[in-house]
């Protein structure tokens, strides 16, 4: 009888110990934080034929993470909602309160990355401001999805572990924001959404930082462009951004939009002109004027790649106009509002915008 007592207490001794060393290493793992805002990675359809008609922004976060018990191979993971929207509806209130909750989150000493799940609609524009305000070298990756996870191949659940592993990479670090998409590791400043219908949506003009497989990351380049602890814009010192907003430019132009925009009281006007960011001669005199009334006026291009030159299609020196770079209309907007949060003129707008 004695004897079986004892078998019994090292039998339990034994799990006890293999328990806890489960849970050791467990806990050695880097603790990841799974900030969720909605969008299609959270969404579903009503069958899984539904690849393109679902409702976005419905899965809450715990059923995400609990839907994907092989993080756990790669990270301690929490999970916070911190909206539930599409990214469409986003507003610069989300955009400043989701930048406070990434930053305060990198300051803690338990925490060793932060992943954002977000709508892939504007989720270019999110990553490129926390790529400008949040001061951090630790990993943050914004990641979305094209399927809702109801759908055939649905590629959020890939895209998350992505995330997650990339996030808890020590090599990750210093890279600035990241965004984790069909296995590539792409610039919060560079990628943007390119097509709205296949899961390989989201490119770089200077193609991705690198790829994530079977989550080991290989990295091809490093961002040249300032962010996170080299940027002079802190989310911690911003209260609100300034009213910018974008006139799409095409053939028979008008200057109605131009107008109303001044008389709505923007700070900046993003001017997404045909070609090289070209101005028609009859936009011209609207934009002179706004410019007259201390409106900055700003040059990009609805051509998606390349960049706007400086005084080619138009007389930047002379009109006191700064021209957008490489940036895209929706992402120049981002930084012409985190930039007049500091810049006094346009010479300094215009230095940004070569610097970041
Ligand atoms: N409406 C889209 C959005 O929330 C869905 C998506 O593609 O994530 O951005």
């Amino acid at each position: 009888m004695k004897m079986r007592h004892g078998v019994k207490n090292w039998v339990a001794g034994l799990l006890l110990s293999a328990l806890s060393a489960v849970a050791l290493a467990q806990a050695a793992k880097p603790h990841v934080v799974v900030l969720a805002t909605g969008g299609t990675i959270a969404g579903a359809g009503a069958s899984a034929a539904n690849s393109a008609t679902y409702s976005a922004a419905k899965v809450p976060v715990d059923k995400l993470l609990a839907g994907l018990p092989e993080l756990s191979n790669v990270a301690q993971v929490s999970g916070e909602q911190v909206f539930q929207i599409a990214s469409e509806s986003f507003t610069n209130d989300n955009l400043l309160t989701l930048a406070r909750r990434v930053s305060a989150l990198s300051k803690q000493g338990d925490v060793d990355g932060i992943v954002i799940t977000h709508g892939t609609d504007t989720l270019e524009e999110t990553a490129y401001f926390l790529n400008l305000v949040v001061h951090t070298d630790k990993p943050i990756v914004v990641v979305g999805s094209m399927r809702p996870g109801t759908a055939l191949s649905a590629d959020g659940a890939l895209n998350l572990y992505d995330a997650v592993s990339v996030a808890a990479s020590k090599d990750a670090m210093g890279k600035g924001v990241l965004v984790t998409m069909n296995d590539e590791i792409q610039s919060g400043r560079d990628v943007s959404k390119t097509i709205n219908i296949k899961t390989e949506a989201f490119k770089s003009q200077w193609g991705p930082l690198g790829m994530v497989v079977e989550g080991r990351n290989y990295w091809f380049r490093n961002p040249a462009k300032r962010h996170t602890n080299a940027s002079e814009f802190n989310i911690d010192e911003i209260q609100s951004l300034p009213k910018v907003d974008i006139v799409y430019a095409y053939g028979n132009m008008n200057t109605t939009a131009i107008e109303a925009y001044g008389q709505a009281g923007v700070k900046a006007l993003i001017h997404a002109g045909t070609g090289n960011g070209s101005v028609a001669a009859q936009a011209v005199p609207a934009l002179k004027a706004l410019r007259a009334q201390g409106v900055q006026v700003i040059r990009a291009a609805r051509v998606p790649d390349g960049f706007v030159l400086r005084n080619a299609e138009q007389p930047d020196d002379q009109y006191d106009w700064v021209v957008a770079h490489d940036l895209r209309p929706q992402k120049a907007r981002i930084l012409a509002m985190v930039a007049l949060t500091k810049a006094r003129d346009s010479k300094d707008l215009q230095r940004i915008f070569w610097e970041y």
